[in-house]
């Protein structure tokens, strides 16, 4: 399917979620509209003992007037229907950063190299997507292994967001920025 309407996309079958916990590396990402992070960004997803996933994430962002500073954001996603979509609520660690209720589907993993995620924020009225993100994650930080671009690639079109992502670099600028605003 590839008429680019929200509800035909294709998500991950089966998805298992506990081959998916662990730390992936964001190497790519379409930006939605307004405040987003921007590079060195980070996710770590969990499993808890009840089997409800949650996660930590971190990123460069810029905020107020060229502030700039690594985001370090928390979630927890509430099951759908279908295995592989989650609704993701968010915050920041401080209460300066974003907080959202944003949509965590899983389009295309291998679980032990990539991650194809996307979230459409707001459906048209004709059924495609106003204003989507999406990253292509990798458990690897220098990115994605030659043989998984190919399958990426057809991900990102049937998205209908081939040439919207950029390459998302990792300099190490959230490696020290420590825990100091957790709560
Ligand atoms: C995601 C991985 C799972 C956990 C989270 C993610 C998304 C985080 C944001 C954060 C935005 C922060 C901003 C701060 C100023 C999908 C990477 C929380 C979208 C804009």
């Amino acid at each position: 399917a590839q008429d680019c309407q929200v509800a035909n996309i294709q998500v991950m079958q089966n998805f298992d979620r506990t081959r998916y916990a662990g730390t992936w590396y964001a190497v790519g990402k379409k930006d939605p509209e307004g405040l987003f992070l921007l590079d060195n960004i980070v996710a770590n997803l969990n499993i808890g003992e009840d089997g409800k996933m949650t996660a930590t994430a971190e990123g460069r962002v810029i905020i107020l007037n060229n502030w700039e500073m690594c985001a370090h954001m928390l979630a927890t996603f509430e099951d759908t229907l279908d295995p592989a979509k989650f609704k993701m609520k968010y915050w920041g660690a401080a209460a300066y950063l974003q907080t959202g209720n944003d949509d965590h589907w899983v389009i295309d993993t291998d679980y032990d190299n990539y991650a194809v995620h996307y979230s459409c924020r707001l459906v048209d009225s004709d059924g495609t997507c106003l204003d989507s993100y999406s990253f292509i994650f990798s458990r690897h930080p220098t990115g994605l292994r030659p043989e998984d671009q190919a399958i990426v690639t057809q991900r990102k079109t049937e998205l209908c967001l081939l040439g919207k992502y950029r390459r998302v670099p990792h300099s190490g600028f959230c490696l020290n920025s420590g825990s100091v605003d957790q709560p």
